[in-house]
């Protein structure tokens, strides 16, 4: 069995939130049209608390773009975004929610991020969407949404990792490049490790 796990799909990461993602928003239609094709849908959400320790406001004197040690992991500072429970958080209204059967929320760790759908960037805290899958049945799973670089990335290797069938639907992703390349080089990382990306 085959699921489609949508990435991060809400409005702080579309072309006017707090971390928009640019073309962002081109993912939807494209997403919304493959829907229908899977028995299994399931939608990833960013799910901070407003003190979590990957924004910049959190951090005295840092900005936006820096790295900063956290805990065991190096953490670039991002505007405060998707906080739990706001219209910045919630998924695109554009996007077809009707068919998506589980939401899996990460980076609820206020000390540690989570890019990867799977774990904290420590590898520590899991999400629950390994034993979801496995419970489920599902060998090979598809992933499209935002953002190409971090955690559309982060979410494929873990996949290989843990031994599902990987794809990554490149039309219905888009990244930040917050350093010019940072896509091409997600790519490249992910086709090594043994991603299928596909157009
Ligand atoms: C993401 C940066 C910070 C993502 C989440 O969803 O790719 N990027 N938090
Ligand atoms: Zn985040």
């Amino acid at each position: 069995m085959i699921a489609l796990i949508i990435i991060d799909v809400q409005n702080d990461f579309l072309p006017g939130g707090a971390l928009g993602v640019p073309q962002g928003d081109e993912v939807i239609p494209v997403i919304n049209r493959l829907i229908p094709e899977y028995s299994m849908v399931i939608a990833t959400a960013d799910w901070h608390p407003a003190d979590h320790q990957s924004f910049a406001s959190q951090h005295a004197v840092r900005k936006v773009g820096d790295i900063v040690p956290l805990g065991e992991t190096q953490q670039v500072l991002w505007p405060d975004h998707c906080v739990q429970g706001t219209l910045g958080s919630d998924f695109s209204d554009k996007l077809d929610t009707q068919r998506i059967n589980h939401v899996v929320r990460k980076g609820t760790n206020r000390d540690v991020d989570s890019y990867s759908g799977f774990f904290d960037n420590d590898g520590r805290g899991a999400t629950g969407l390994e034993s979801l899958l496995r419970e489920s049945g599902i060998q090979e799973v598809h992933l499209v949404g935002l953002a190409t670089d971090y955690c559309v990335k982060f979410t494929a290797l873990d996949a290989v990792k843990l031994g599902f069938q990987t794809k990554v639907i490149q039309e219905a992703v888009r990244g930040v490049d917050l350093q010019s390349g940072d896509c091409e080089r997600a790519f490249a990382e992910m086709r090594d490790i043994g991603v299928d990306i596909v157009a």
